[in-house]
């Protein structure tokens, strides 16, 4: 049938790996065809709402729910007195904490969850809510982390009174969470002490929030009859959460059933536990009717896994002519009323020893304390590779305030100390093993497409033109390049909740040769229904377009621990491609048996096994698909599936060179990015066009966290940026055209070489405004200015510099 089809045709027809595949999930998404876990609607079902608290810290005196229940339609009122008998009433958290789901005797901050009001429909609910009469006695609010462990800080966390141990070792204060140590102290003071220059700087990085166009959301479902519990929500690791609902409840883990239907957008907001799934569930077990509750955008601001409030201090030393010899982080972390970071266990600051960067630095020291204040918790979101973007802005950061303090270019001191091609695979001071890099072949190419020499050039005669008073606008140029390290990862050292964290896929060939795919990950809008098809036709010679790929419905799916720390290519990719490749084997006998050949005298040819020497003489994958159901060697069981569980040797070390050109008005403090260039390498590219797609959006969400995000709080505990007016989402007119690019050292332990790529622009890109802003205003003395660099702090610059007018 296809013997006279060349190769090049039948590789084409598969739309494998390289292939810029169009995304099959779009038909359902721009028709509005998605399933939306609001778009669930069960026979009977009850929505729940919750009253919140107005303070930042109080002490509850008394909760009246009598006028809410009088009101028709209102079903139940949960409190924490309801759910103490349940032991339910505070939730293990992922770092090791505890979390109240309902706030017990005081509330931590501004808009906890206070009580749980379920009715027959959401406008009901939200009126009773009004109805709920909660006395409070106002305490004294802690927003400032700096302050946190004075001697005589407010008491936050009153259940913990006396526990001198917390998940991560000692505890030396009452607010004081953890604090972690990496790398050599006594070897980098000495670094530092017999250094030629040291640079030394504080550099925030502000609390921020993911801002998915969905807000978080579920539907409990518990059939009294059978006894099982099914939750649809949006979880971004949902075996995960089946495990822990079991572990909670008490429900016997096959008795539940997690499904995460289509996700809008998680950004790492969808990986927590939050008391609306547990007083979900709660209620719909009580009442025995399906529950649904869904946040607003207030509440999801304001509640649900804030990201960043990192506050690191630097030093770092150099010799004279620009080599980097030490390296030291202090970081102060708040981690608000609750520890609830979603880190790998062992790893209470996520990955953010990847501090050192992409520079071959001798010796490093990083010291991380976590402290309580009453903000929201959370702490691990927000495109970040768990506090990868962090350390990223802080060496990025770090490398350009040494620059300056050398007189030396920001771009020639990155060059000067990049880890050398040749030293891969590298371990860095504070322990990493990167896999494979070429940071120099990427960064002149970035610094050749830009003409770094020539921008400059026009820089100096900006600066000359500004000073003269041709023009009010000075010229910032911002280089970053970035290390990111992606694909958690080995089972040894990363899991949450004592989960290893490898990833799965399970696959099924049907007869005619088509067949389904079924990961442990969840796509929220990346594509992976597209992506993972690519990986299988390359490895099974299968088209992609006929190729199911399914994800999220724990009852189907082989377990898996989710998609965040952009690990689904990097773990699940790898387990897709393990599994093809025993589809491949076990197709490969057949084709032996049904050729009459030995098994090692056949070679795979794109779709098909050939005899060697005999190219006429081939059984296609369709072939051997239906052989696999109706003619198998002797001995051998039918059917052709798979499933791999893949625990990878390594992470993967993805990287970058970013570019930034901005325009800034002295007199008005306005920004306009001219020009963004982004090469990213993240070893071997599936889908170039869906690489695109989310290097658009980790950029728009840099360029969103560097100009203008944050969510503050005031003395007195109040939450700032808790809406659309005041918490910037970039639209198309803020957002500039993208120029991306690219290099491709495969990573050499994944089995197709593919590196994470989701986060790495935000991980860049960030650094590459931020560098931009201040190099800006470099010529007139500034080294370092806070973000975000909105138009009205860069104005108080402009103006503390004298040259705003
Ligand atoms: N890809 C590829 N070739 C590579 C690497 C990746 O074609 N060498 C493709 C993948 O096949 C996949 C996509 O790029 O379709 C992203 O893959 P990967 O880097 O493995 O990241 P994950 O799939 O694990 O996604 C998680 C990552 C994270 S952690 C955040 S946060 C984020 C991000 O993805 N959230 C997103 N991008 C997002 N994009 C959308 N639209 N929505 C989110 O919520
Ligand atoms: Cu840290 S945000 Mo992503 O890992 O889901």
């Amino acid at each position: 049938m296809t013997e006279t089809e060349s190769r090049e045709a039948r590789t084409a027809k598969l739309e494998g790996l390289g292939t810029k595949r169009k995304r099959v999930e779009d038909a359902r998404f721009t028709q509005g065809k998605g399933n939306y876990v609001d778009d669930i609607r069960l026979p009977g079902m009850l929505f729940g709402d919750f009253v919140r608290s107005p303070y930042g810290h109080a002490r509850i005196k008394s909760i009246d729910a009598s006028a809410a229940l009088a009101l028709p339609g209102v079903k139940a009122v949960l409190t924490a007195a309801d759910l103490k008998p349940l032991k339910l009433h505070y939730m293990p958290t992922l770092a090791g904490d505890v979390q109240a789901v309902l706030a017990d005797e005081k509330v931590l901050f501004q808009n906890q969850e206070v009580a749980f009001v379920v009715a027959e429909d959401r406008y009901i609910a939200a009126d009773a809510v009004e109805l709920v009469e909660v006395e409070y006695e106002e305490l004294p609010a802690l927003v400032d982390p700096f302050k946190a462990m004075d001697a005589d800080a407010p008491v936050l966390r009153e259940d913990l009174a006396g526990k001198t141990e917390g998940a991560h070792g000692p505890r030396r204060h009452h607010n004081h969470i953890f604090t972690w140590e990496v790398g050599d102290a006594g070897g980098t003071q000495a670094a530092i002490d017999g250094a030629e220059v040291v640079a030394k700087e504080m550099i925030s990085y502000q609390r921020v929030h993911p801002c998915p166009l969905e807000t978080c959301g579920c539907v409990a479902s518990m059939d009294k009859v059978n006894e099982h519990l099914t939750l649809w929500g949006t979880f971004q690791a949902p075996h995960a959460v089946r495990t822990v609902a079991s572990l909670i409840t008490g429900i016997p883990e096959h008795k539940i059933r997690i499904v995460s239907p289509d996700i809008g957008g998680g950004f790492g907001n969808k990986v927590g536990v939050y008391p609306g799934y547990i007083c979900a569930a709660v209620a719909s077990i009580v009442l025995g009717v399906p529950v649904k509750w869904i946040e607003d955008r207030m509440e999801n601001l304001s509640t649900t896994a804030f990201a960043r409030d990192y506050h690191m201090t630097g030093e770092i030393a150099a010799t004279r002519d620009g080599r980097i010899t030490g390296l030291k982080c202090h970081v102060l972390a708040d981690h608000g009323a609750f520890d609830a970071c979603a880190d790998p266990t062992k790893f209470p600051a996520g990955f953010f020893n990847i501090c050192t960067g992409s520079y071959d630095i001798p010796v490093a020291h990083l010291v991380v304390d976590g402290v309580y204040t009453n903000k929201a918790p959370g702490g691990v979101a927000y495109r970040c590779s768990f506090r990868v973007t962090e350390a990223s802005y802080f060496i990025e950061r770090m490398v350009d305030v040494l620059a300056r303090k050398l007189e030396m270019d920001p771009a020639e001191l990155r060059r000067k100390n990049f880890i050398d091609k040749a030293q891969f695979p590298y371990t860095s001071a504070l322990g990493w093993e990167y896999d494979s890099g070429d940071y120099h072949t990427a960064f002149d190419k970035a610094l050749a497409a830009v003409d770094y020499q020539g921008l400059r050039a026009e820089q100096a005669a900006n600066r000359q033109a500004f000073a003269r008073g041709d023009t009010r606008s000075l010229m910032g140029i911002g280089v970053a390049f970035f290390t990111e390290i992606v694909g958690a990862g080995p089972v040894k050292n990363c899991d949450i909740l004592g989960l290893g964290m490898f990833d799965s896929c399970e696959i099924r060939i049907h007869p005619t040769g088509s067949a389904i795919a079924r990961l442990g990950t969840i796509s929220q809008g990346q594509g992976h229904a597209t992506t993972f098809a690519q990986i299988l036709a390359s490895e099974i010679g299968i088209p992609a377009s006929q190729i199911t790929v399914e994800e999220g419905d724990t009852d189907t799916a082989p377990y898996g621990l989710g998609t965040y720390g952009s690990r689904s290519t990097p773990v699940a990719g790898a387990a897709t491609a393990m599994a093809g490749r025993k589809i491949r084997a076990k197709a490969q006998m057949i084709a032996a048996w049904l050729l009459e050949v030995h098994e090692g005298d056949l070679e795979w040819d794109v779709d098909r096994f050939v005899v060697k020497g005999a190219p006429e003489r081939f059984k296609t994958m369709a072939e051997l698909a239906f052989a696999a159901y109706n003619n198998v060697p002797p001995g051998m069981e039918p059917g052709l599936e798979a499933v791999s569980y893949y625990d990878p040797p390594n992470m993967t070390y993805p990287f970058g060179a970013y570019i930034c050109v901005v325009d800034v008005d002295a007199d008005t403090g306005v920004t306009q990015v001219r020009r963004f260039y982004a090469l990213d390498d993240c070893g071997t590219r599936i889908n170039p066009m869906i690489i695109e797609g989310q290097v658009h959006g980790g950029l728009t969400e840099a360029l969103a966290i560097a100009m203008g995000q944050e969510i503050s709080y005031d003395e007195l505990g109040n939450v700032h940026g808790a809406s659309l007016m005041d918490f910037f989402l970039p639209t198309a007119v803020e957002t500039p055209a993208w120029e991306t690019d690219f290099t491709e050292t495969p990573s050499p332990h994944h089995p197709i070489g593919a590196k994470g790529v989701g986060e790495s622009p935000n991980v860049g890109g960030v650094s590459a405004f931020s560098n931009a802003v201040n190099d800006a205003f470099a010529h007139l003395g500034l080294t370092h200015t806070q973000m975000p660099h909105d138009h009205w702090r860069v104005w108080k610059t402009a103006e503390r510099l004298g040259v705003a007018e």
